[in-house]
């Protein structure tokens, strides 16, 4: 068979069928060797798997199965996160019920990946629509009810009045439902709320502890979470409506620019607002007008700045004569600080908009360095840099942090009503998690309201809450809420009438602790306590770098609530994070705009003279930018066909090799080629060479000629660096080092009994550290070279560091005034080096019998003398 073509498909399931037989991958909780835990971001259940999956794992299977063969007990599970809208729009569109959807796309992707010879431990396997896992995080809520995590609070949502639901922020575009087009409206609902504001401080705090996640990342959650210093000031209310109270209380983090201020805001929910628009119908049409504007930042931050001018009148704290007007505005929002500010246009640029458009002053009162305090103006950019202070009384010359720390002080020690007149703030950003979705294919929130006792939990018996499967999508809205039997139930309390909460969970609740499951799928409460204790945090997790925000943040938070709970013993679920590149490709269009797909067209000639013709008609077509794989552009790569025409290995193999591991990776047609040539080259190098090769476990021999020292160090040098790239996750590196040693070892003969050796090693070696990368074909090499073991339950390889120093020297060894061996050492090795390595000489060893030596003479460049 040597020398035959290598067939991927025959040997690729033969070899998974031997990992499956001896339970390679399944680990154990009682396993006492050092844990190791790699995650990859599990899938969504959408149908297929795509190439962006294929990268994300097989970078996730390098490590796993280098991290076995280095001696660790390794937990690599998979699942499915498998709640969510898509599979209810299926059932809209398609009439298949979302269970029958969902599983049966998971049967189908579990086959894809399985196809991939992944060393997953599919014991551990469970999706999150499985009754046997919500229902634990059923319990989860109830215990966070219990520590004081769950709250009920209105809230301000977008509704889309179509599909009857609640849109996150990123569903409405445009102002309008992403499904249905429709406007959407603001509507206040009563919402359950997890309040991970509670962790605010802590989960920025610990930011700085998560050394390995990379600093793209932390910054992203740190401005997530958005802390600011600030000071609460109360302006005296000089002139106006009576109902709104002597004081009005501002949040500011420029409270040095205080003598710049030509205005207040107030948002249109403010009780000021409120109680003025009582009396003022115009401004009563303005608050609804605002009330209708969406919530989103981007809402915010576009639309035209507005407001209306109440009347009311405040008096400046410094300047008992300056009177600032108070307006209601449509960029202030009542959830943050206390929903009123001072407008200093100068040096704000939401402030500048508002003060050009009624025409306030606008003061500039920061000065930046080398600009002219005479003629230093600002008209339509805001000056938001550092600078010294001026035309701000005993404020000028200060720097920026000198004048906030000042009015602070000035504020604070000021009694007005018997309360100081400012108090120092920290703000976060961050807001409560608002679960609740008006969905069917969620986790039930275990609560029966009752007229008589309001929201009452589950009682912790009569979970799990389960989802009942006769539901009908014929019509929008949520299933639950108008299913004729399930949400009718006696109050657990009363015994009176009572109905289920029709709310299910948002779906990233469900991937907020499916990491902790992994270590014990099968507990009866949401962990074993012990065993994720063990196994946690995740040692290296993988995933995109589009949940950067809000998976980890919930996932951190989780950890906390659950530490909280008694389910988990620490805080931080992510030692290690990982965030790969995308896997993109070029884009075709036809003459008339259709999007063609890479199996449509056809590629004549190359680089400039590169074409691309539809391969039907033979027309020609427009070679369009490289861009993310996507549907909508059809410049998709199926991994299924890709695994059908080359095999997994080569999949897998080019998509760690190309750019490195955080970064984009094009996939093209010349690449895969390639990196399917190199699988085909190794198996025909090695399996004509193992017939010459001395027969496995042949004994070292005493030395080497310089050309089979040669074959050593290239051997070794590509493990050392080998070893390396993939302890730091450079694939690609790893990859670029074991083309050079196929090469080295391509151009080698076995022409002497030492170079054979050193060929075996090489063979060998290489075989052993492709398979991480390409774990099928590394077992048909393995075998080939006369093994009958497997890779995947073989250690890693031992470094001969030794033989890796290029500047060595021979020295002869004496014991007792007879030569015992020799050491190579490096030229610069010390005294206590070269001694340490003649004493390591096994006839030396052998000789001393465990005592020390009497005494080591070293005659430099010579020899060791040792005395016995
Ligand atoms: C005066 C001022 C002067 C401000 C200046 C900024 C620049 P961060 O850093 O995000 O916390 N602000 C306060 N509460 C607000 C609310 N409810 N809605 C909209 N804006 C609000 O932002 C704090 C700044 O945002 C505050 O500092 C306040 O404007 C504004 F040259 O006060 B500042
Ligand atoms: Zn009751």
């Amino acid at each position: 068979m040597s020398s035959e073509r290598y067939n991927p498909r025959a040997a690729e399931a033969h070899w998974q069928a031997a990992w499956a037989e001896k339970a390679l991958f399944e680990c154990r909780n009682d396993d006492a060797r050092p844990k190791y835990y790699v995650l990859e971001m599990f899938p969504y259940p959408s149908g297929r798997i795509h190439m962006g999956h294929v990268r994300n794992y097989a970078m996730g299977d390098v490590i796993a199965r280098y991290k076995r063969a280095r001696g660790f007990n390794v937990l690599h599970p998979m699942g499915w996160d498998a709640f969510g809208m898509p599979a209810e729009n299926a059932a809209m569109q398609n009439r298949v019920h979302p269970k029958g959807w969902t599983y049966d796309n998971i049967a189908v992707m579990r086959g894809q990946l399985q196809s991939m010879g992944l060393s997953l431990d599919w014991s551990r396997e469970f999706a999150t629509c499985d009754v046997e896992y919500y229902a634990q995080q059923q319990r989860l809520f109830l215990d966070f009810m219990d520590v004081g995590l769950v709250s009920r609070k209105t809230s301000k949502v977008n509704w889309d009045p179509v599909d009857q639901t609640v849109l996150a922020n990123e569903q409405v575009i445009d102002g309008r439902g992403w499904r249905s087009g429709a406007p959407v409206e603001q509507r206040e609902l009563t919402q359950w709320f997890l309040n991970i504001t509670e962790f605010s401080a802590d989960l920025l705090d610990a930011l700085d502890g998560l050394d390995r996640w990379p600093d793209k990342v932390r910054l992203m959650q740190r401005n997530w979470i958005g802390r600011s210093e600030g000071l609460r000031i109360l302006f005296e209310i000089a002139d106006g409506a009576e109902e709104a109270g002597p004081w009005l209380e501002v949040f500011t983090t420029r409270p040095d620019t205080l003598f710049g201020a030509s205005f207040m805001a107030v948002s249109a929910d403010h009780p000021v607002a409120r109680a003025c628009a009582r009396r003022d119908p115009a401004l009563a049409a303005f608050v609804e007008e605002c009330r209708r504007m969406g919530t989103t930042a981007e809402a915010i931050e576009t639309a035209e700045k507005r407001g209306y001018d109440t009347g009311i009148r405040v008096r400046h704290p410094f300047l008992p004569d300056r009177l600032l007007p108070v307006y209601v505005a449509n960029f202030v929002l009542m959830e943050y600080g206390t929903g009123a500010i001072f407008g200093c246009p100068a040096h704000d640029q939401r402030d500048l908009d508002f003060a050009n458009a009624y025409g306030l002053p606008v003061r500039p009162v920061v000065l930046p360095a080398g600009a002219d305090a005479a003629s230093f103006e600002v008209r339509d950019e805001a000056y938001t840099g550092d600078g010294l202070i001026f035309r701000s009384d005993f404020l000028d010359g200060m720097t920026v942090e000198e004048a906030k720390e000042e009015v602070a002080k000035r504020l604070e020690g000021r009694l007005v009503d018997g309360r100081p007149q400012a108090v120092r703030e920290v703000n976060y950003r961050l807001r409560d998690w608002g679960i609740s979705r008006q969905r069917y294919w969620g986790c039930p929130i275990p609560v029966i309201h009752c007229p008589q006792c309001g929201a009452v939990p589950v009682p912790r018996a009569d979970l799990p809450v389960e989802l009942p499967e006769d539901v009908a999508f014929d019509r929008p809205g949520n299933p639950l809420d108008r299913h004729p039997t399930w949400k009718h139930t006696p109050c657990p309390k009363c015994g009176a009438a009572a109905v289920r909460e029709t709310d299910t969970m948002d779906t990233f609740v469900d991937s907020s602790w499916y990491f902790a499951r992994f270590t014990a799928p099968d507990a009866a409460s949401p962990t074993e306590r012990a065993t994720a204790d063990r196994w946690l945090p995740v040692d290296q997790y993988i995933g995109g770098v589009e949940h950067a925000i809000l998976h980890l943040l919930y996932s951190r938070f989780f950890t906390r609530a659950m530490r909280r709970a008694g389910h988990v013993g620490m805080d931080e679920p992510f030692a290690g994070l990982f965030t790969q590149g995308m896997v993109v490709h070029e884009t075709y269009r036809s003459a008339d705009g259709r999007w063609l797909g890479p199996i449509e067209i056809r590629i004549e000639g190359e680089g400039p003279d590169r074409r691309a013709f539809d391969a039907e008609t033979g027309e020609p077509v427009v070679i369009g930018p490289i861009e993310k794989m996507s549907k909508s552009k059809r410049n998709t790569v199926d991994p299924s066909d890709i695994i059908a025409t080359y095999g997994a290995d080569t999949a897998r193999w080019f998509m760690l090799s190309d750019s490195p591991p955080d970064r984009d990776v094009i996939w093209t047609e010349a690449g895969v080629e390639g990196a399917h040539r190199f699988v085909q080259r190794l198996w025909r190098m090695t399996t004509r060479m193992a017939p010459e090769l001395p027969a496995p476990g042949t004994p070292r021999p005493a030395g080497f000629s310089d050309e089979a020292l040669e074959i050593r160090r290239a051997t070794h040098k590509a493990l050392r660096d080998v070893t390396q790239d993939i302890e730091r996750l450079r694939f690609n590196r790893a990859v670029a080092q074991l083309y050079e040693l196929a090469n080295a070892l391509g151009a080698a003969q076995p022409t002497a009994p030492d170079k054979a050796w050193a060929l075996r090693e090489g063979f060998e070696l290489l075989a052993q550290m492709i398979a991480p990368m390409m774990p099928h074909l590394a077992e048909g090499l393995w075998n080939a070279l006369g093994h009958d073991s497997l890779v995947a339950e073989t250690p890693w390889p031992e470094l001969d560091a030794d033989i890796l120093v290029e500047d060595t020297i021979l020295l002869p060894v004496q014991v007792n005034g007879k030569k015992r061996g020799e050491v190579n050492v490096p030229a610069a090795a010390s005294q206590g080096e070269i001694e340490a390595a003649a004493l390591a000489l096994e006839p030396v060893q052998r000789i001393l019998e465990g005592r020390s030596p009497r005494k080591v003479i070293i005659v430099p460049n010579r020899i060791v003398n040792v005395v016995a």
